[in-house]
C-alpha cells in the first residue's frame, strides 16, 4: 500500500476555486440549498464547497429558460445557434486540461481517460450537433420541425461533463432551453461548463445549471413549466420519474442501468478479445451503463480464455487518477464502494469463485480491486444485478443459440458485443440481442454521430445521432 497526495500543482491546472456559485439566467449566484461538498474520491479530502439550489432556485431557473426561449433562442436562425455551438465546443477544447485534471479530481477516474475520452468526446458532441443546428429541416422530421421548450434534465456522476454535452448539444441545437442539475457528487466541470457558456457569449437563461441532490432533481422534472425531461441515471429513479410525469404530456427519454452481455466465441480472436473484456469492465471502475459486466464465453475456450484474462488483468494499475499510467482510478463515492462490495459479497455467499487482481490499493480513498467471478450461474444476484464496478461475472455457453438466451436473460437492454471472425455470426446475433448497442469485436465505442440509448428496463430514446435529435423536436 502507498500514500497518495496528489500534486499540488493538479489544483492550479484544475483551476480549482474553494467555493463554487450555480449558475441562472447568465449569473453565477448563490442557492438557496444547503451548500454541497465536494470530495476527491482518491484521498476523501474536501475539494471544494458547491452552492445548491432550493425549489424556489428550480423555479427561477426555469422562468430564466422559459424567457431565453420565447425571447431569443427557439426563433434565432439555426445557423446562428450553430456558432453558439461551435464557440462552446472550442472552448471545451481550449481549457481540455483544466476540465481533464477537474474531472479526474471530482469524479476519480484516470486522468488517461478524462483526457483521451470525456473531455474530447464532450466537444465532438458540440461540434457534431453545431453542424445540425442548421439542418432540422433535413432530418427527416419535416421541413420545419420546432422545438420543445424548457428541458429539465438530471445527470449522474459517471461522466459529469460527457453526460452534460449529450443532453445540452441536442438541446441547444434544436432550439431548446435547458435546466440541468449535476449530480451532487461530481458538480464541478458542469460549472466550468457554465463559464464556458459565458465566455461564448450565450444569450442569458439559456443554460442554467443547479446543482443540487435528488430532491433538486425531483422538483425540477416535477415543474410545470418544463416540456421535456431528460434523466440519466438509476432505473430505480428513472421508474419514478415516469411515473411523475405520466399524464403531464412532458417529453421523456430516459436512459437508465445495465448488465451488457460481452459474447466470446470459440472462433475470436483470443488477445483481441481479452482487451475488449478489459475495457468494457475496468474502463471507468465500470461505473459504465453499458459495462460489459457479464462475460459470456463459449464452453470450449473458457479456461484459456479466463488464463489470459487474469494474467492481464494483473498489469492493470490501480489508484492515484492523476498519475498517466493509472489503468483504474477511484470509485466516485463511499456509498457506491458499498454497493460494489455489498453485491460482490453475494457473489461469494452465492458460490461463485472471486478472483481479485493483486495490485496493491492505496491506503486512502474509495478504491475497489478489479474482481473477475467465475462459476457465476444466471440467478447470482452478481448476474441480474448492476454493479457499476470493477467487477466481471462470467458464465459459459455451448450453442450461438444459448449465448443468445441467456444475454437476453435480463431486464435490461443497453448495449452488449461480440468476437467473432465470422462476419455472418455478427449480423446473426445483432439482430436477436435485445440491447440497444452491439458492438462488434470491440466495446464501448462512442460516437456523436450514432444513436445511444436502450431496451426495456434500460429506458427509451436516443442520445446522439439523428435519431437523438427527436427527443427535442416536436414535428
Ligand atoms: O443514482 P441516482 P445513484 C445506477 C448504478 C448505481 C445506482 C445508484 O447501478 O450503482 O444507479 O446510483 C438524481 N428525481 N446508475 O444513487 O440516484 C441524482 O441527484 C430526480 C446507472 O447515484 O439515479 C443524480 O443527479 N432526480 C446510471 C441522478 O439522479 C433524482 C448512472 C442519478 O442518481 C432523484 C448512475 C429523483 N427522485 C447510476 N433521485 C447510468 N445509467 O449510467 C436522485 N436523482
Amino acid at each position: 500500500p502507498w500514500e497518495y497526495a496528489p500534486a499540488p500543482e493538479s489544483r492550479d491546472i484544475a483551476n480549482l476555486k474553494s467555493s463554487y456559485r450555480m449558475f441562472v439566467d447568465g449569473k453565477f449566484v448563490d442557492g438557496g440549498g444547503e451548500p454541497l461538498k465536494s470530495i476527491n474520491p482518491a484521498t476523501e479530502e474536501p475539494l471544494a464547497e458547491v452552492s445548491s439550489a432550493s425549489e424556489s432556485d428550480v423555479d427561477e431557473a426555469v422562468r430564466a429558460a422559459r424567457r431565453a426561449f420565447d425571447d431569443t433562442w427557439s426563433t434565432m436562425p439555426g445557423k446562428e445557434r450553430a456558432k453558439y455551438l461551435f464557440r462552446i465546443a472550442r472552448l471545451i477544447q481550449e481549457r481540455g486540461r483544466e476540465l481533464a485534471v477537474l474531472e479526474s479530481l471530482d469524479n476519480g477516474k484516470p486522468i488517461r481517460e478524462s483526457r483521451d475520452a470525456d473531455i474530447p468526446t464532450a466537444a465532438a458532441h458540440f461540434f457534431h450537433h453545431a453542424g445540425w443546428a442548421d439542418k432540422l429541416g433535413y432530418a427527416g422530421y419535416g421541413p420545419d420541425p420546432r422545438p420543445l421548450g424548457v428541458a429539465g434534465q438530471v445527470i449522474p456522476w459517471n461522466f459529469p461533463l460527457l453526460m452534460l454535452a449529450w443532453k445540452i448539444a441536442p438541446a441547444l441545437a434544436c432550439g431548446n432551453t435547458v435546466v440541468l442539475k449535476p449530480a451532487e457528487t461530481t458538480p464541478l466541470t458542469a460549472l466550468v461548463f457554465a463559464e464556458i457558456c459565458q465566455q461564448a457569449g450565450l444569450p442569458p437563461g439559456v443554460v442554467n445549471i443547479l446543482p443540487g441532490a435528488g430532491d433538486i432533481g425531483a422538483a425540477l422534472v416535477a415543474h410545470p413549466g418544463v416540456d421535456k425531461v431528460a434523466f440519466t441515471g438509476s432505473t430505480e429513479v428513472g421508474k419514478q420519474i415516469q411515473r411523475g410525469v405520466a399524464g403531464s404530456g412532458k417529453k421523456l427519454t430516459l436512459e437508465l442501468g445495465g448488465k451488457a452481455a460481452n459474447i466470446v466465441f470459440d472462433d475470436a480472436p483470443l488477445d483481441q478479445a481479452v482487451e475488449g473484456i478489459v475495457n468494457g469492465i475496468f474502463f471507468n471502475q465500470g461505473h459504465v451503463c453499458c459495462a460489459g459486466s457479464r462475460l459470456l464465453v463459449q464452453e470450449s475456450i473458457a479456461d484459456e480464455l479466463l488464463e489470459k484474462l487474469r494474467v492481464r488483468v494483473q498489469t492493470l494499475r490501480v489508484g492515484d487518477p492523476l498519475d498517466k499510467n493509472t489503468d483504474v482510478g477511484a470509485i466516485n463515492s463511499a456509498e457506491q464502494l458499498a454497493r460494489i462490495t455489498e453485491l460482490a459479497a453475494s457473489g461469494d455467499a452465492e458460490g461463485a469463485q472471486r478472483w481479485t487482481s493483486p495490485c496493491p490499493l492505496p491506503e486512502k480513498g474509495f478504491f475497489f480491486s478489479p474482481t473477475v467471478f467465475s462459476d457465476v450461474q444466471q440467478s447470482m444476484r452478481i448476474a441480474r444485478e448492476e454493479i457499476f464496478g470493477p467487477v466481471l461475472s462470467v458464465l459459459t455457453f455451448r450453442t450461438p443459440a444459448e449465448a443468445i438466451a441467456k444475454a437476453n436473460n435480463t431486464p435490461y437492454g443497453l448495449s452488449a458485443g461480440i468476437w467473432t471472425e465470422k462476419g455472418s455470426r455478427i449480423l446473426w446475433a445483432a439482430q436477436r440481442l435485445r440491447a440497444g448497442v452491439v458492438w462488434a469485436n470491440t466495446f464501448n465505442r462512442f460516437d456523436p454521430t450514432a444513436p445511444f440509448g436502450g431496451y426495456q428496463e434500460s429506458g427509451f430514446g436516443r442520445e446522439g445521432g439523428r435519431a437523438g435529435l427527436e427527443a427535442y423536436l416536436d414535428v
